[in-house]
């Protein structure tokens, strides 16, 4: 490994302007001729041209045509005796790589009998020797050839500008960028696909090609992801101004990729996962994960690509931005304001679940890091959606169209530069001089800055006799690695007052001549404010933070009344959703520290643990006929294991889990009639359609479905499980199916074997529903430790292939990430299956191997036994001396 910053924030010795690139692409030795104009940075002191290469065999280096000396420092090719002064210098290298054995999926590589590459952040170095940083931007000429009749399509980045035939039966493809590039965003793909096409007319009034290429048989799964792109240009024009500025915008989907997706220029690459979508073969999750990911790559075309990072500590730049640009985009997508809510209290629930343990724990970085040991490991939730939370807070305090105004500005400074996050919130604030953002910029900027999440705490004194309300709200952040002390933060408090009638209060604020309506933002600047609200009638309820306003943990001594009064009539759906998740926490916590609560040979808790004003406040929010079914379902969803496990100082996964399970259980009893209701009235008749209201009925019907299978355990109840069984059979799209088939799965049924065994033989051969099959059996709830041996069995399938990241992650993260109840286990061996799994998969793809270390990332919270385990686990991995930088960085800190 090495130490940035120094290198990184160094700028370049030299430019280049001009790339011509020619690949002679053979899977076992693919050579490639690099034809670079260079020319030298005079602004920095003259120095050395150190390129940058990883695993190239290097074969020829010359200089403005001519013989030159060069010499190898590690894996950096150095040429000490390049001319002085400005003049152009023509660099040519030729390299020979292996893409067929290139496991690693980065660079360039070999799938399915396809050429892909993957240069984000550091993967073109592996193809040729460059200065493979974001900063360096050039223009890509770019010659394919191959052999015809197998790699009859030939892709690269921009424009096809000239093709034919060769001899012995190989053809050429030449494409050249009209628009300037740094290396991550350069790609090329060649291989036997087939495209679906799309010709449009952008509102700029300009003609575009869509494309969208797959493995032939697979084109009738593309109709989707090509109506997302559609959709996405268009939100795009009309939202920001921003029109595709090429001729051709092409969609690439193959199934090995470490990742989601790449936005290479014009030419992007996506895990088939985010591209193939069919009624029978993917569920409305699926769908919109789709519609999320095609946008989320189509703006980086601006953000990212246009405007590109000057370094890699600047990567929030364009990914927080961009995740904000797709959350925008989902919502606007989802149209009703209750979707949109809806679509909020998800993201939201992604944040508190992943980023905030990650910002809690031994990775806890910035958002704009200062300092990585791999670029790889910091492609995290805090850089995304931490990221895109600093954005959304920006956008609130300038308001959408100062938001719009500051994204203008931001174009016409940095257009075809690469920049840094400052850039980005400067453009926002210089747009907006009179707003709270500009007015408090130098604080704002700590968000990019320090780590960890900070605290609101929040207090209320209402005087009667003065009808005043005085509302104290004081912050502050734990220490992070490298990080001991925190300055306060600029956080928007959005919030509003309920009466104890449920009713909306509106708000004066003291020296103010009048109400200002309903709701209103405070922001916190200091450790500590007091707002005083005047001509307030009773005691009221603070609704505060609403629509999750800042990304921070709000504490509140709320009464049981007061959540359940929010729960019931606050305005913002965000805060209501978000009072029953504090209800249910509330009584998960209790039932965890209360040692009457004993659990059975099973592991289970008998005893009823739910108040019977929680369980009437869930028949209500159920039962409500204004309410939107998806945010019912969020409703009645308890916080998960993991949420739960971040309230707690000394975890003790399998008791939260058996507390959680018998809440689920008592649900599922105490509101059976309810849930049958539920499932009857929320059925989608009719053609399929995934938008969200029918998405949200289905999901809502497949949680009843699931908490009816769940009642029949106890009851032995035969009609549920049975019908249960029908829909699966029956069921006329993926989401119907696979939720029946998880009902089944979930509540330990005997039916689940022969409906397991039908899925398996009705999808074996798509892929992707393959995946789902492997994920539900290693993700389901552990009932006799049973769960590790069905992973080791799924392991031995046929079918299970570990260098495949997507079906690596069916089976290994599935259980290792998101099955703690089964994960944790007393005698050590789920925390010995992951360090086996780390250390074999290391051995081929240091970033999926990567990611799978980052799931003993809280061990210190763990109670015994389980921290000693963890701990023995992880200094085994420690001790392998060959690790990966990759891994050996995550393990390094998670032991620090
Ligand atoms: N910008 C892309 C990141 C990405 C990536 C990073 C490291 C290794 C492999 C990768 N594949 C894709 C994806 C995105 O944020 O849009
Ligand atoms: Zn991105």
């Amino acid at each position: 490994g090495r130490s940035n910053p120094p290198r990184g924030l160094r700028r370049p010795a030299f430019w280049i302007d001009t790339v011509d690139l020619s690949f002679d692409l053979d899977p076992a030795k693919t050579r490639v001729l690099n034809k670079m104009r260079i020319r030298r940075n005079m602004d920095v002191p003259a120095g050395p041209l150190r390129l940058d290469g990883a695993d190239l065999n290097l074969a020829r280096v010359m200089v403005n045509g001519g013989g030159t000396s060069f010499k190898m420092e590690g894996s950096q090719l150095v040429l000490e005796n390049l001319p002085e002064g400005d003049a152009p210098i023509d660099l040519e290298i030729f390299t020979t790589c292996c893409p067929a054995k290139n496991t690693q999926l980065s660079g360039l590589y070999v799938s399915n009998d396809t050429f892909f590459t993957q240069c984000e952040a550091e993967g073109f170095r592996r193809i040729t020797y460059f200065l493979d940083r974001p900063d360096v931007m050039a223009m890509y000429t770019v010659t394919l050839r191959a052999s015809k009749s197998q790699y009859p399509v030939l892709l690269s980045n921009g424009n096809l500008v000239d093709s034919g035939d060769l001899e012995d039966g190989r053809h050429f493809a030449k494409w050249v960028d009209p628009h300037r590039k740094p290396s991550y965003l350069f790609a090329l793909v060649a291989g036997k696909l087939v495209a679906r096409e799309q010709q449009i007319r952008s509102r700029a009034g300009n003609n575009h090609l869509l494309q969208v290429y797959v493995r032939p048989g697979d084109l009738e799964k593309t109709e989707h992801a090509m109506n997302s792109l559609m959709a996405s240009i268009a939100w795009d024009e009309a939202r920001f101004g921003l029109s595709l500025d090429l001729d051709r915008f092409m969609i690439v989907a193959t199934s090995d990729f470490n990742m989601g997706a790449m936005e290479n220029k014009g030419l992007n690459i996506f895990n088939t996962k985010y591209v193939l979508a069919s009624q029978a073969t993917a569920t409305d999750v699926d769908y919109a994960n789709i519609e999320s990911v095609v946008g989320h790559e189509y703006f980086h075309n601006w953000t990212g690509d246009r405007v590109t990072c000057r370094d890699w500590f600047q990567l929030s730049l364009k990914e927080g931005l961009t995740v904000f640009r797709d959350q925008e985009f989902s919502m606007d997508m989802a149209g009703a304001a209750s979707a949109r809510a809806v679509k909020r209290i998800e993201d939201v629930r992604v944040l508190r679940t992943v980023q905030f343990p990650e910002d809690a724990g031994p990775m806890a970085h910035p958002v704009r890091p200062d300092s990585y040991v791999e670029i790889n490991n910091f492609y995290t939730v805090t850089i995304y959606e931490k990221g895109s939370e600093v954005v959304r807070m920006q956008h609130n305090l300038v308001g959408r169209d100062g938001f719009a105004e500051g994204m203008k500005l931001y174009f016409e400074r940095h257009d075809g530069h690469a920049v840094t996050c400052d850039d980005f919130v400067q453009a926002i604030a210089d747009a907006n001089p009179q707003s709270p953002l500009a007015q408090n910029l130098d604080q704002f900027k700590r968000w990019y800055s320090q780590a960890g999440t900070p605290r609101v705490h929040a207090s209320g004194v209402y005087d009667a006799d003065a009808r005043t309300y005085t509302l104290t709200l004081s912050q502050s952040c734990p220490a992070t690695p490298g990080q001991p002390v925190k300055q306060a933060f600029v956080i928007p408090v959005t919030l509003g007052l309920l009466g104890a009638d449920g009713s909306a209060l509106a708000l004066q604020q003291q020296g103010d001549a009048e109400a200002s309506g309903n709701e209103g933002t405070v922001v916190l600047t200091e450790p500590s404010m007091t707002i005083t609200f005047v001509n307030v009638p009773s005691q009221p309820v603070p609704s505060l933070l609403r629509g999750f306003s800042a990304p921070v943990i709000l504490e509140c001594e709320f009464s049981d009344a007061d959540l359940l009064n929010l729960l019931a009539h606050d305005t913002d759906a965000f805060n209501r959703w978000e009072a029953g998740q504090r209800l249910g926490m509330r009584i998960a916590l209790a039932a965890i520290a209360n040692p009457s609560l004993t659990t059975n040979a099973d592991g289970e808790i008998e005893q009823a643990i739910l108040p019977e004003n929680f369980v009437q406040a869930m028949r209500e929010v159920l039962r409500n006929p204004s309410l939107d079914a998806a945010f019912k379902d969020l409703v009645l969803t308890l916080p998960s294991e993991s949420y739960i496990a971040e309230h707690l100082d000394d975890v003790d996964p399998q008791r939260i889990h058996a507390v959680r399970e018998a809440m689920r259980a008592e649900l599922a009893s105490s509101l059976h009639a309810d849930w049958i209701w539920a499932y009857e009235e929320h059925q989608t008749p009719g053609a399929y359609s995934p938008d969200a209201l029918s998405a949200g009925r289905r999901s809502l019907a497949g949680h009843a479905l699931n908490m009816l299978c769940l009642a029949a355990r106890k009851s032995a109840d035969t009609l549920w499980p049975g019908k249960t069984y029908q829909r699966f059979k029956d069921a006329g799209n993926m989401t119907d199916r696979f939720n029946a088939l998880a009902a089944l799965v979930n509540s330990g049924h005997e039916l689940a074997k022969p409906a397991l065994e039908r899925f398996h033989a009705l999808f074996k051969d798509e892929d992707l529903v393959v995946d789902k099959w492997f994920a539900l059996q290693a993700g389901t709830s552990d009932r006799n430790g049973d769960i590790l041996p069905a992973v080791h069995a799924l392991m031995k399938q046929p079918d299970f292939q570990i260098k495949n990241p997507n079906r690596a992650r069916s089976v290994i993260f599935s259980y290792c990430n998101a099955n703690p109840g089964a994960f944790h286990r007393a005698d050590g061996a789920g925390y010995a299956y992951w360090a086996d799994r780390v250390l074999e998969l290391d051995a081929f793809n240091a970033q999926v191997a990567s990611r799978l270390a980052r799931a003993m990332d809280r061990w210190r919270k763990l109670a015994e036994p389980y921290r000693s385990q963890a701990r023995a686990a992880i200094e085994r991995v420690a001790a392998k001396p060959d690790l990966s930088s990759d891994v050996r960085e995550v393990i390094t800190r998670a032991l620090a």
